[in-house]
């Protein structure tokens, strides 16, 4: 492996690192290599492969300042959220090490014989993660997948592969075999779609956006291999006149700003009642403005910087013609900053159907709940939301009502290890987490016995 890529610190701008990028036959030894300990791997007793994986718990968790100080290098996150994404990174091997002994199939009656099921693991399972949150949705991959007895071979983002690399290592040092769980920097196009392609990659996990998405579940599709895919979103955070409004303003900015908007979650539409609307800016404004933003190695820090030169283009392309409302503030410098921003939009502006994918958000009035409800659901996504009312029959109709794979009540929690994840419409395709995550790395395998 000759070629190498530079990793840039997105606070400063400065090069890290340079990494290995990984050929089409790089990628093809490391499938190699899994594909020799997945057997062994799957052979095991489940009570083998739960001890291996709450020995590679452990040594994550005894490494968590290691990992956050590099996320926070690599990523621009803030030091109490990198070491949030590390300790949650061992909470998910975890809990996905109690799966092994947990995957029975059934018996089923049937005349003449015994019938019965087995989850027989898919093989190598292949992990396309982006770099908004590189540890935790890769263990959202590969903590079920090893569990159920398949090898992974993981790819990271090109900008933010560090802590991957370091997991890898980390595995190795927790004692799982070689191969089993191989780290192949390089980039989408050459590391990613030799996932898809490769007849011995027999499942795609992919999380990332809609567009290459949706190319790497046509790729799937050619060659028959099953894919989850976790992409985009434009979620809606619905505040009701009856809602405790103080309380909703104070923590909508960290529904939207968590990770400088670079969340898949986001809440970056705001639906605010009519009769609530002006009352609802009044407090929204003060709460944008103390949003901390600035070196996301101060433990006081809640939000970083922008991920790439390149991507705050991008964002800064949706503020042209936007009404602005107000904003908070930004560090100047060489890093990637960017204020966070609040927009008054009307419904069909792009700002209010399109994902950002940083720190703006767009506030909109609606007149009741089936408007609310209408307005929740115009986007081509479907992934979070969340919804604000005293009222619990409201609740129960508006969250009923909107498309959306995961939402809260007077809360903006997406993400819990032990409860399902995913999105609807164009944000994707299977669920992750939660106690079935580690089935779905599985095929079902009948046998019948004639007795
Ligand atoms: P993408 O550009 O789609 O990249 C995601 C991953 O796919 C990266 O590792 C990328 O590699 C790789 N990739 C690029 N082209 C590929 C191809 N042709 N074949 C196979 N793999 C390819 O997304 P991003 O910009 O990194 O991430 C932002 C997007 O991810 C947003 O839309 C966000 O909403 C979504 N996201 C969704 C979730 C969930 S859980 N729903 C979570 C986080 C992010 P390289 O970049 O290294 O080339």
């Amino acid at each position: 492996m000759s070629a190498v890529f530079t990793v840039i610190n997105p606070a400063t701008a400065l090069p890290i690192r340079e990494i290995p990028r990984a050929s089409v036959d790089d990628t093809d030894a490391a499938i190699s290599r899994a594909v020799v300990a997945q057997r062994s791997w799957a052979a095991l007793p489940p009570v083998a492969r739960a001890d291996a994986l709450r020995s590679f718990a452990r040594v994550v968790e005894a490494h968590v300042e290691e990992l956050a100080q590099l996320e926070v290098l690599n990523s621009g996150h803030p030091i109490g959220s990198a070491r949030w994404e590390a300790s949650h990174v061992a909470q998910v091997l975890n809990f996905y090490a109690g799966a092994p002994e947990r995957l029975s199939g059934q018996q089923i009656p049937v005349a003449g014989g015994l019938d019965v099921t087995f989850h027989e693991p898919y093989g190598v399972v292949g992990i396309i993660v982006p770099w908004n949150f590189p540890m935790t949705i890769a263990s959202w991959g590969f903590a079920p997948a090893l569990a159920a007895g398949n090898a992974v071979v993981l790819k990271p983002a090109e900008l933010t592969p560090l802590t991957a690399l370091r997991l890898g290592e980390l595995a190795l040092h927790a004692g799982l075999p070689e191969g089993l769980f191989e780290v192949v920097t390089g980039s989408g196009s050459v590391v990613g779609q030799r996932f898809v392609s490769h007849p011995d990659v027999r499942k795609v996990v992919f999380t990332g956006s809609t567009s290459v998405g949706t190319d790497v579940a046509a790729g799937c599709a050619r060659e028959l291999k099953p894919v989850t895919l976790e992409l985009g979103g434009k979620s809606a955070n619905i505040v009701f006149a009856d809602a405790d409004l103080e309380k909703a303003a104070a923590s909508a900015p960290g529904a939207v700003f968590d990770n400088a908007g670079q969340d898949c979650c986001a809440r970056s539409r705001i639906l605010v009642e009519r009769s609530a609307y002006d009352r609802f800016l009044e407090l929204l404004e003060p709460a944008v403005q103390s949003w901390r933003v600035g070196d996301p190695a101060d433990e006081g820090t809640e939000m970083g910087p922008l991920i790439s030169a390149s991507h705050r283009s991008s964002v800064e392309g949706f503020l042209d013609g936007a009404n602005v409302a107000f904003r908070g503030s930004a560090p100047s410098g060489d890093g990637f900053w960017f204020a966070p921003t609040v927009v008054l939009a009307d419904r069909g502006d792009r700002l209010a159907r399109e994902e950002v994918f940083g720190p703006v958000v767009a506030v909109l009035p609606f007149d009741d709940e089936a408007d609310a409800i209408q307005l929740a659901n115009d986007t081509i996504y479907g992934l979070a939301g969340s919804i604000w009312t005293e009222n619990l029959g409201r609740a129960v109709r508006v969250s009923r009502g909107v498309k959306s794979g995961v939402l809260s009540v007077n809360s903006h929690s997406s993400v819990r290890y032990w409860t399902p994840f995913g999105g609807m419409k164009a944000s994707g395709l299977g669920r992750e987490l939660g106690p079935d995550a580690a089935e779905h790395f599985t095929e079902t395998k009948n046998v019948f016995f004639a007795t």
